[in-house]
């Protein structure tokens, strides 16, 4: 029954079953029939609930216990055979010592219980950059959204065919979802993701962080690509021709929402149309012609539920009307359909909050109370989103004219602004900050460095990674996409957001494109070049005038000068690691500040 002859499968899977001991094992094929039997079997044992098939057809719904709703970044390891390849930002363990630790966690775990083995392709089913991964776990759920998320089946053997050993082995038990002994641990130089004691999103959909950032970054390094946390979308100007921009905005930061953004009234009526390729996940590698190609190895979007609604994300939210797992968020009880904070302004009253509680939702809600977790999530199929792009399964990907970086920052960073060249982009990546979100355990609102926002993805070294970045720019050349710096999330005196954000970011975006075509000039500043103000359009906007736009793209000298100091301090970390072209950009920004 396994769908396929591949010895290096079969031998693993075996040692794998010998291992936890599951009862039974059942091979996902992908077909209609199978995942049919395994949702009726979800629904009668309560893992999940069927919401109302009305109104949200084949839509599911799952609360996962209430320690268990995020990444743990803590317990995350890349166990490399030498502590210095996982780098300064990593936690690291001696693989045949984490090894020994987890092994007795994971002997037997599966008693009782059914194993899944789950054939995928992170990528369309043949394209060159594609890349087959073999997930087993115990749990329903995991098969449901893996379902969802990625090319699942024995189609993904077609990949890989019958002799190939190179996929990675994904090991999930969720066991008994113990947070002492949670581990999410990455064998980079073995293919190897273990994942124990968890049952939420990016801690056992292992194609997704696990295999398509922390394995892949380390497989691309290797193999001359890259695997980045960045969006893709392609922008339709007028004449038809379509601009394709990446970026990179760290958890929660909103690339699902930039990746969809339907551009302002404006645009429409002149033919501008925004394509989504992805969400969150590109892997890319220059194609014949030199110029850099990007695929989106995901088939779904593991998306932010709060503050998703019709206005700030019309396409997400429909993408999420039927077929979709919906996480953690609020249910509403009257019609047994789904709620969030900021899906509207109206909390059911006869509600059931995310840990389970029936409560009356609009008292809940106006004495503080979250109903459903702030970062609840769905998972919805890409082919839903009415904005897909038509090269969405295209598998040799789409030219990249433009990459983004972009953080939460309250302050330093300006709206928009153009690195000097490729070097320096990668320089502004290195040294980016954002504050952190509720997609990971841990306090919310803190600044921390998180460079091209791969701070909890890359899966070596960051010093090795960004040499990695540096030398793609040298290959490139005169083809490397354009590299920019974004900020959504200025704040005035009152900490309210300055720019509207959301579908007014094509604004931004058009500048950016217009950039890659020498369109406009731009104006050079210490930390770059910016736009002229007058050169960012505001028709249609209330409450953004010249002098605002000047404000948004201020560069405050002083909190520069902190900001390199911060740099520094971290860049310090890398000791020999740290390329010598990044100290020098640094020194450069230092000179220019000064
Ligand atoms: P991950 O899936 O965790 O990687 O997150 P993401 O980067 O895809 O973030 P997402 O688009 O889901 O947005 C996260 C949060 O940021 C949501 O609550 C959004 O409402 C908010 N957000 C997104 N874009 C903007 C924006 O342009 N301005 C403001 N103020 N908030 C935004
Ligand atoms: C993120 O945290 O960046 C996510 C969600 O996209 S998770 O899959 O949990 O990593
Ligand atoms: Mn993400």
């Amino acid at each position: 029954m396994a769908g396929t002859k591949n010895p290096n499968v079969i031998k693993w899977v075996d040692e794998m079953a010998a291992l936890t001991k599951p009862d039974k094992i059942v091979w996902i094929d992908g077909s209609a029939e199978q995942l049919d039997a395994l949702r009726k079997e979800a629904i009668s044992s309560g893992e999940v609930t069927e919401l109302n098939q009305e109104k949200l057809p084949g839509c599911l719904y799952h609360r996962t216990l209430p320690n268990d709703v995020a990444r743990v970044e803590d317990r995350t390891f890349i166990c490399s055979k030498e502590k210095i390849d996982a780098g300064p930002t990593n936690n690291w363990s001696d693989p045949q010592e984490m090894k020994e630790k987890l092994l007795p966690l994971y002997d037997g775990v599966m008693k009782g219980r059914t194993m899944y083995v789950i054939p995928y392709s992170m990528g369309p089913i043949g394209s060159a950059l594609a890349k087959v991964g073999v997930e087993v776990t115990d749990s329903i759920y995991v098969v449901l959204n893996m379902e969802i998320m990625v090319r699942m089946g024995v189609k993904a053997f077609e990949n890989l065919g019958d002799t190939s050993d190179d996929f990675v082995r994904g090991l999930h038990s969720k066991a008994n979802v113990d947070p002492e002994n949670r581990y999410i641990v990455h064998f980079p130089e073995e293919n190897t993701i273990w994942s124990i004691n968890s049952a939420y999103g990016g801690n056992v959909l292992l194609g997704k962080k696990c295999f398509a950032l922390r394995i892949a970054s380390f497989q691309g390094k290797n193999e001359g690509w890259m695997a980045e946390h960045m969006l893709i979308l392609g922008i339709e100007k007028p004449n038809g021709e379509i601009k394709y921009v990446c970026a990179a905005f760290p958890s929660a930061c909103g690339k699902t929402n930039l990746a969809m953004l339907i551009p302002p009234e404006g645009y429409e009526a002149k033919g501008y149309k925004v394509w989504t390729v992805g969400d969150d996940i590109a892997w890319l590698k220059p194609g014949a012609d030199g110029k850099l190609y990007a695929i989106n190895p995901e088939n779904g979007f593991f998306g932010v539920a709060p503050g998703t609604n019709v206005k700030s994300n019309f396409n997400a939210l429909e993408s999420t009307k039927k077929n979709t797992i919906f996480t953690n968020v609020a249910i509403n009880n009257d019609d047994n359909t789904v709620w969030w904070e900021g899906l509207d302004k109206n909390p059911p009253e006869n509600a059931t909050e995310w840990k389970g509680a029936k409560v009356n939702g609009k008292e809940y809600a106006a004495e503080g109370g979250k109903l459903a977790h702030p970062n609840s999530r769905f998972t919805a199929p890409a082919k839903n989103c009415p904005c897909i792009s038509k090269e969405f399964d295209n598998p040799a990907g789409v030219p990249i004219s433009a990459m983004v970086f972009g953080g939460r920052r309250a302050k330093t960073a300006p709206l928009v602004y153009q690195s000097f060249n490729w070097a320096h982009g990668v320089f502004v990546g290195s040294s980016m900050a954002s504050e952190t979100t509720a997609a990971a355990a841990g306090a919310v609102g803190v600044v921390r460095r998180d460079p091209m926002a791969m701070l909890p993805f890359c899966g070596y070294n960051m010093g090795d990674y960004w040499s990695h970045w540096l030398n793609m720019g040298e290959k490139l050349g005169e083809n490397a996409p354009k590299i920019f710096n974004v900020n959504w999330f200025r704040t005035d005196d009152d900490g309210n957001f300055i720019w509207p954000g959301f579908g007014d970011n094509m604004r931004v975006l058009d500048w950016i494109i217009s950039r890659c075509d020498s369109e406009v000039e731009a104006v050079e500043t210490p930390i770059g070049f910016e736009p002229k103000p007058e050169d960012i359009n505001i028709d249609g906007l209330d409450d953004i005038n010249l002098d605002v736009i000047k404000g948004l793209l201020s560069v405050d000298k002083d909190l520069w000068k902190e900001e390199a100091k911060g740099i520094r301090e971290f860049y310090s970390k890398f000791g020999d690691k740290l390329p010598s072209k990044l100290n020098d950009e640094l020194i450069e920004l230092e000179k220019r500040l000064a």
